[in-house]
Formats: C-alpha cells, sequence, structure tokens
C-alpha cells in the first residue's frame, strides 16, 4: 500500500480540527461552478439533522486553477434551519479546503479520496459522507440518507440508489452493476455512484487494504470501495436520494479513460477475490433506507452514430487483439456484430443526410430510429465480460492494453441498449438492465467452468 505523504498543510488542519463525529467529504477538479451548492446543501444537512455531533466539511482538490478551494471555504451555511426550527448546533461547523497529494505520481479522484479518508480516520469521525462536487440535484437530506444508517443503523456502506436517465450510467449499468451482483451476490444498483456513506471502522479498513494501484487512484476509487466493503464483510445497504443530475457525459466522448479505469479495477478486484465469489449463484437485494421517490431526469442525449462507427472501426484496428482476450466463439460473436454496426452506421448517415455539407448534429432519436436493427445480445455481452475476468488472470500484464480494446465493443454494446430503451421510460429501461443482470446470473457457471478449465490448462 503505497502511503500518501500528507502535506504539512494537511497535517496542520488535522491538529487544527483534533476531533470530529461526522465528515463530508468532496472530491473536486475545476468544479467552482458548481461546488457552492454542494457544500451549502452539505452544511444545512449537518446542521438540521445532526446538531449535535461535531461536523466538518473537507474538499479534497486537485489544485483547481478555478477557484474551486475557495469557494468551499467562502460558502455559508445557510441560516434558515436555526432561524426557522431554533436549532442551536452544539459545535460549530469547519470547513477545510486541501489540495491533495498525488499517490505515487498518479492524481485524480482516487488520490482525493485517499486523503478524504486519511483525514477521517485522523479525526476519528463515525461516519463519513462522500459526495459529488458537480451534483445539481443534492439537498440536505442526502446528509441524513447517507449517515443515517450508519449512526443509527449500525451499517458500515451506504450505497446510492438515484433514477438516473436511462441513456446515463452506461458504465454502471453494463458492467459494475451486473457484475458485482453475478460475482458477489449482492444487488447494488449504483456500485459507482460516486455518493456514499462510510463507517469509521470502513475507513480504517480502507487505510489498511495493500491492493491500490494508478486505476484506483483515479476512478477505479468506487468499485474498490464498493467492492472491499462487500468482501471485507461489512454491513452494506443503499439510500434512495431521488435523482442524480450532473455534469452530463456523452459514453462516446468523455467515458472512454473512466470506463478503463474502472474495468481495470473491477476485473483485478475478481482475480484477487476468487474465493469470494466461485460458490456464489443467484443474487438478494440489498436493504434500501429513505423514500420512494418519483422524479425524471432530464434527458441525455447519446451520439449512437459515433458509438457504431467506432465498434465497427474497433474491429479491422483491434479484431487482433480481441482474438486473444476473448474465446472463439464470443470472439467470433463480436466480429459479426461489429460488421453489422458498420453497415447500420452507414444507414444512420444516409437516412439523415448526415454527410450533407453543414448537417447538423442528430438527435439520439432520430438516429435509434433508423438503427432499430442493431442488437447487441445480453448473452453475448455477458460472455465478453467474463472472458476478461480469465484474460486478467491469466495475463495480468496486458490487461491494460485489453480494456483499452474492449472500449470500442462497450461502445457497441451502449448503442444497443440506447437503440432498445429509445421508445421507454427511464422506469421500464430499468427492466432490460435486470434482465441483462439475471443473464450475467445465469452465465455464471460459464465463467466458473473457464476460470477452472483455464486452471488446469495453466
Ligand atoms: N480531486 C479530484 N477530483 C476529481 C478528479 N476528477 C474528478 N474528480 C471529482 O470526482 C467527482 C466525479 O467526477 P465526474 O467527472 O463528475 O464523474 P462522473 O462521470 O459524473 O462519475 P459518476 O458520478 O460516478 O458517474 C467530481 O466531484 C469531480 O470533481 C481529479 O482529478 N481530482
Ligand atoms: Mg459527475
Amino acid at each position: 500500500m503505497p502511503q500518501p505523504v500528507l502535506t504539512p498543510a494537511i497535517r496542520e488542519e488535522i491538529a487544527r480540527l483534533e476531533r470530529a463525529d461526522i465528515m463530508v467529504g468532496i472530491p473536486s477538479f475545476k468544479n467552482a461552478a458548481t461546488i457552492g451548492y454542494v457544500v451549502r446543501a452539505a452544511q444545512a444537512g449537518l446542521v438540521q439533522f445532526f446538531p449535535d455531533l461535531r461536523p466538518v466539511v473537507v474538499n479534497s482538490d486537485a489544485g483547481s486553477p478555478d477557484g474551486t478551494g475557495r469557494v468551499v471555504v467562502e460558502t455559508e451555511p445557510p441560516d434558515y434551519v436555526e432561524r426557522i426550527l431554533l436549532v442551536r448546533p452544539t459545535n460549530k461547523l469547519s470547513r477545510v479546503s486541501l489540495t491533495y497529494p498525488e499517490i505515487d505520481g498518479t492524481g485524480g479522484k482516487g488520490a482525493a479520496l485517499r486523503t478524504i479518508f486519511e483525514i477521517a480516520a485522523a479525526l476519528e469521525v463515525q461516519a463519513l459522507v462522500v459526495v459529488d462536487s458537480d451534483l445539481r440535484s443534492i439537498g440536505p437530506e442526502w446528509i441524513e440518507l447517507l449517515a443515517g444508517p450508519i449512526l443509527k443503523g449500525g451499517y458500515d456502506y451506504v450505497a446510492p440508489l438515484y433514477a438516473r436517465h436511462k441513456h446515463d450510467g452506461t458504465i454502471t449499468n453494463n458492467v459494475t452493476y451486473p457484475l458485482t451482483r453475478a460475482l458477489y451476490g449482492l444487488r447494488i444498483r449504483q456500485p459507482i455512484g460516486g455518493d456514499f456513506g462510510v463507517s469509521g471502522d470502513l475507513v480504517r479498513h480502507y487505510l489498511s487494504e495493500g491492493y491500490w494501484t494508478p486505476e484506483v487512484s483515479k476512478f477505479g476509487i468506487d468499485i474498490w470501495m464498493t467492492t472491499l466493503a462487500l468482501n471485507g464483510g461489512f454491513a452494506v445497504c443503499q439510500a434512495r436520494l431521488g435523482a442524480k443530475v450532473h455534469d452530463p457525459k456523452d459514453p462516446g466522448a468523455d467515458l472512454g479513460p473512466m470506463f478503463r479505469q474502472v474495468v481495470t479495477t473491477i476485473l483485478r478486484l475478481a482475480v484477487a477475490n476468487e474465493e469470494r465469489w466461485a460458490k456464489v449463484r443467484g443474487s438478494h437485494d440489498v436493504p434500501a433506507y429513505g423514500f420512494e421517490r418519483v422524479v425524471d431526469p432530464p434527458p441525455l442525449e447519446i451520439n449512437i452514430l459515433r458509438l457504431l462507427s467506432e465498434f465497427h472501426a474497433g474491429a479491422a484496428a483491434l479484431g487482433g487483439t480481441w482474438r486473444e482476450m476473448l474465446t472463439e466463439g464470443t470472439a467470433n460473436g463480436v466480429l459479426g456484430l461489429a460488421e453489422q454496426a458498420g453497415g447500420v452506421a452507414d444507414a444512420v448517415r444516409s437516412a439523415l443526410d448526415l454527410d450533407a455539407p453543414g448537417a447538423g448534429p442528430a438527435s439520439t432519436a432520430s438516429m435509434a430510429a433508423v438503427a432499430t436493427g442493431f442488437s447487441f445480445p445480453d448473452a453475448l455481452w455477458a460472455r465478453v465480460v467474463y472472458d476478461l475476468v480469465i484474460t486478467a488472470r491469466d495475463q495480468p500484464d496486458r490487461l491494460d492494453g485489453f480494456v483499452a480494446a474492449l472500449v470500442p465493443v462497450y461502445f457497441g454494446r451502449v448503442a444497443s441498449a440506447v437503440i432498445e430503451n429509445r421508445d421507454l421510460t427511464t422506469d421500464r429501461a430499468e427492466d432490460s438492465v435486470e434482465r441483462q443482470a439475471r443473464e450475467f446470473e445465469r452465465l455464471k457457471p460459464y465463467l466458473v467452468e473457464h476460470w477452472n478449465a483455464a486452471a488446469v490448462a495453466g
């Protein structure tokens, strides 16, 4: 385990704060425009719901040039709680913004959280709540929903449950949810949601864990936290937070590096935890705290044409690599689909006249309506992911390259899901996510057989 060297500034803050009972940690990187709102919500939540505890808000920033840290320390808590409810918080709320140190030369969300864990452990907090700094939909009650199960219910890990738009959360829907559920047998719907509650015990467990990679220092951190909580025997629940509204991302344009960091981490952890999942069949619900809410998250546009084109182009550039990382049957299926994706992409381009000079971007709906013939079957996708678990074990040194080569295949899978869900409400689209997760469970023996067969052969 790399020991991040806490900077003198961080040590000073720890010495000044001495102790806290509850901490809200916020990682950030150039979020000056949105973090003030998140800090206001967190502060109001701490005062309103936990007036007797010693609270602290800690922002772990990447050294953002846009003044993110200044916004944090200058944001005043809303006074309405004290004015109307006559709540007198017993302890003054402290706000801190720090620049986190890199870990072995790598910075990112995970490195930011590691500093948050160090501070939480040093202050001996009972509950740590972590929330993203680009959230628009957070309210004070999120603090109670994420910390309440820990402080009042004895839980150690609270994963978020939110309504996300049917086209949002594609890494979650296609990889981390179905794979975590099928491997470890627990239905954590948002294993990389970004907003969590963690007990003091679990924070200490995180700090004692030996497994840490450059990917964990970046966006691998969320699945690392969830997987360690599940496999360390900690009590896990979920909290219904309503909608997740944050800076939107188009999977084809923004999510490639994040996909690689998350997927490499989930695969390496699967290899390391074989004894945890080998015998698990089926899955169980995980209790959820908080009142159900009916909310419609804002729509998200996805460039299906780009996804299909990259999948098609991937076959020419990476077909050989796909054959190295997938079984023969899986590779043949994927290569056949990539070929088809090229034809469908051409059809979309010509039907919508996208090659015409001055043609503007097409809407997701109009592209999906033309692309209806394209479908990436659940079973094939599950085999792709399972083949990668085996490859992660057998060729660990080449895993980064294999996961990079998986990105266009994932694009093909995302395109298929967007096309399939084009006319469905967000609610109904959830059915196809569940169907796929059941397919991962149904094919778990495929994973186990290949794992055992390859072990014998090797
Ligand atoms: N300190 C630090 N924080 C980062 C860095 N990259 C991202 N973050 C923070 O991590 C959080 C999540 O980052 P986003 O870019 O919103 O990621 P996302 O795709 O929305 O991720 P999910 O919400 O998990 O789907 C935000 O609070 C970011 O500010 C980084 O390099 N350093
Ligand atoms: Mg975000």
